[in-house]
């Protein structure tokens, strides 16, 4: 295994973002590596303070028109100021998520000098090792979160016989609830967070090979042993009527399988995911023999070097990371992954939804990852219950509706205090077509039929109710945002309230489009398909402005912000596809004008709206910028543990960079298979196997002095397929050559399902 299937350290953690993250999508651990006292904190996904609210605003509805009433007229303070009382919801914010507490253990008898220290997350296997040397004794720590198994499985050993001591204690500081013996070699702690919120519980049980465990107080102690297996087990009522007999099912299962068979059963279960793709981007580089944070720092103070073997394991550090956050059956991934030690998380470290979610699961498909997704339509289906009744009370719609936050009880009203981005109805609509993307992929069509339509529709069905017409007769949204930018107006007063901005109408473009061609393949609907053609061309279309740019808002305002961080404009060109470089050049050519005028502002200087550029530039086909930011993101956006900066840590940005590396390297988003649509000069050779194209293809590439060597492209469903190349190719299908139409740098030929075609640099 080379060194970028590793992130390895040559000291402990002092900070939790040096800590390494395990996961198997509901529990989730940081793990710092101390020798004498050991920290592994520790988390559940459902684990929320509070519990479900109402919260609509019952002024709301009878003050929706009198808003856009005043907004058409400019009168933007006043509107603001009475949304404010009138549509923000009450009370203002949901409620976090939490820690569930930390597993502390304490060793004794490792007296003396520490040698040989290394700590490393073996991403290839999903397991966390630390070891060292100290008083002739090596010991060797290995961790994982099972998701067969459903358990965190802690594994001490060392080389010596019964060289094993340790006490150890399970705590949730400060806001604690009871802990105590659960049995001669097992302890729990309970609580609960907050008024109607969860109650959870979490077991903690030790295996000792030689030596003795035993319970005192609500201490584990275990001595003289020569290997120890801890298993973790954690719950909560959002899932169980009773987490603590829960956690007890969990911590008795695992006990048919030795050590070996546990580990096993877990690698495989997770390998079935992370082996579905690998990449290469470079051959032995002697980088690779620096330990990560070192490998990090060389990037980070130099302005020159570049490191590229560091953003292969960038991207398979992503794919780990969405495997390990988001699993069947749990909850998706929020701001944080399932990682985060604080009581009061930064945004509550919840499912902001007006980009960073979305963002969340980018890499899901691409990578072959769709099982990785699931729990985002789990969520939607959550919050389509509370959705219907936002729509229904405060706008008076039918459908379901949300805003640009969510919680754990997939609550939709209009969350928060900031008029920058409160009161934006567009949060459902942007999720739902994550479910259209996956039949995309999939070309699923019991998927499209059972799941994703059903869903689409009824996002739709809102704005069917909803838009309104504009002064010039277009169809609009509003009071809306553009998130969370501000417009200056001619005489100097500013806003963030509007009706029709640019990303809006571009969002229920994409849906009804989605909704047209489903109901199209399946059949069905042939009524709503016609109505919503003929909405489609009442919405406002992407304009240019003054600046060459995309026109942020209906009208060519002055931003507050020109560099602001989101770049919402550009929806259209990713992850939306309305703006193509060789559909609507003129456009892209916009698109690009946009993307420098943020950028010579200051722009993306959050990790995430860095991991969005990338992406961006990727569509425009410019692979010099998308890796420059890429670049960026690992110089100014990255904590020692790989994590993605915000500042604070916030996951997005870890997905979004490696979807972005893909987008570089493949796309399919535009009726055809893109090959190395961005590859930049830095990665003049390589190869990756198993990305995913939209309409069910599997793909593998390899190039080699800046251009394609070969593709084979996997087909699973029959039909024309579409390539573009930068070179001229030829492609074979069992050893003979096809015949093919070529269209400049698209050729375009008949696949059948499961077979395989090998396309050629000539
Ligand atoms: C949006 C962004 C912030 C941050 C927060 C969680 O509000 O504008 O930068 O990512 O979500």
């Amino acid at each position: 295994m080379n060194n970028r299937e590793k992130l390895w350290y040559l000291q402990p953690a002092k900070l939790w973002v040096e800590a390494l993250p395990i996961g198997n999508g509901r529990l989730g651990g940081m793990i710092f590596g101390h020798v004498q006292e050991e920290r592994i904190q520790l988390n559940e996904d459902s684990i929320w303070y509070g519990g479900p609210k109402d919260g609509i605003n019952p002024d709301g509805s009878r003050h929706l028109e009198g808003i856009r009433e005043m907004l058409f007229e400019g009168k933007v303070e006043e509107a603001t100021r009475l949304t404010r009382m009138a549509l923000f919801s009450t009370p203002k914010y949901y409620n976090p998520y939490q820690p569930l507490g930390d597993l502390r253990l304490y060793f004794h008898g490792q007296k003396g000098e520490v040698e040989g220290y290394r700590r490393e997350l073996d991403i290839k296997n999903a397991v966390a090792r630390t070891s060292y040397k100290v008083g002739g004794v090596t010991y060797h720590r290995t961790m994982y979160a099972s998701y067969p198994d459903q358990v965190i499985v802690i594994r001490l050993a060392c080389d010596q016989p019964g060289q094993l001591n340790f006490s150890a204690n399970l705590n949730r500081r400060p806001y604690e609830g009871e802990s105590g013996r659960l049995s001669a070699d097992s302890i729990w702690m309970s609580g609960e967070c907050g008024k109607h919120g969860v109650e959870y519980a979490c077991v903690l049980k030790a295996k000792a090979e030689g030596g003795t465990v035993s319970v005192i107080g609500d201490f584990l102690s275990v001595e003289g042993a020569s290997s120890v297996t801890l298993l973790i087990a954690a719950a909560s009522t959002f899932r169980e009527s009773d987490p603590l007999a829960a956690c007890q099912l969990h911590i008795a299962a695992p006990e048919q399988f030795n050590t070996e068979e546990l580990e096993r059963r877990h690698i495989q279960n997770y390998q079935t995911l992370f082996n579905r793709v690998s990449l290469q981007l470079t051959e032995h580089d002697p980088l690779d023999d620096l330990a990560t944070d070192e490998r990090l720092k060389l990037l980070q103070e130099s302005h020159s070097h570049m490191d590229v073997g560091l953003m292969e394991l960038y991207f398979h550090y992503g794919r780990y990371l969405l495997i390990a956050s988001s699993r069947p059956g749990c909850l998706p991934a929020n701001l944080q992954g399932i990682w985060n030690d604080s009581f009061t998380p930064p945004w509550e470290s919840k499912y902001t939804i007006n980009i960073n979610t979305q963002m969340n699961y980018w890499p899901a498909e691409v990578c072959g990852l769709s099982e990785c997704h699931e729990p985002l339509f789990d969520h939607i289906e959550r919050m389509q219950v509370s959705g219907r009744q936002t729509a229904r009370e405060l706008y008076g719609c039918s459908g379901f509706v949300a805003h640009h936050n969510t919680n754990i009880w997939g609550e939709t009203r209009p969350e928060g205090l900031f008029p920058t981005c409160v009161i934006w109805p567009m949060g459902a609509a942007w999720l739902s077509l994550h479910l259209w993307e996956q039949f995309l992929f999939t070309a699923d069509k019991d998927f499209l039929r059972g799941r994703a339509y059903p869903i689409l529709k009824e996002a739709a069905a809102f704005f069917v109710d909803y838009l309104v017409e504009a002064p010039n007769g277009q169809l609009v949204t509003g009071p809306s945002v553009s998130p969370e930018n501000v417009y200056i107006l001619e005489d100097g007063t500013r806003g963030a309230l509007t009706m029709g901005p640019a990303m809006d109408s571009q969002i229920i473009h994409a849906l009804f489009t989605a909704c047209i061609q489903s109901s199209d393949q399946l059949q069905v609907d042939g009524e709503l398909r016609n109505q919503l053609s003929a909405l489609l061309e009442r919405l406002p279309k992407p304009q240019i402005g003054r600046h060459g740019q995309i026109m942020e808002w209906l009208e060519d305002y002055a931003e507050e912000d020109p560099g602001h961080r989101h770049i919402s404009q550009l929806f259209a060109l990713h992850p939306g596809t309305q703006i193509s470089p060789h559909r609507t050049p003129e456009l892209a050519a916009a698109a690009a004008a946009t993307l420098q005028r943020r950028l010579a502002n200051g722009g993306g200087h959050t990790g995430w709206s860095s991991a969005w550029i990338v992406n961006m530039f990727a569509r425009l086909e410019d692979g010099e910028q998308s890796h420059a930011h890429l670049s960026h993101m690992l110089r100014k956006s990255t904590y020692p543990n790989l994590f993605d900066a915000h500042p604070p840590f916030q996951i997005d940005g870890n997905f979004g960079a490696t979807a972005g590396i893909v987008e570089m390297l493949l796309q399919s988003h535009a009726g055809e298979l893109s090959l190395l649509p961005a590859l930049p000069s830095a990665w003049p050779q390589g190869a990756v196997s198993g990305l995913r194209g939209r309409n069910g293809y599997v793909i593998d590439l390899t190039w080699s002095d800046g251009k394609l060597s070969e593709a084979v492209i996997h087909a699973t469903v029959s039909g024309l397929c579409r390539v573009r190349t930068r070179e001229a190719v030829l492609v074979r299908c069992g050893g003979e050559d096809m015949q093919m139409n070529r269209d400049h740098s698209v050729i375009e030929f008949q696949v059948e399902a499961d077979c395989k075609y090998e396309i050629f640099r000539k």
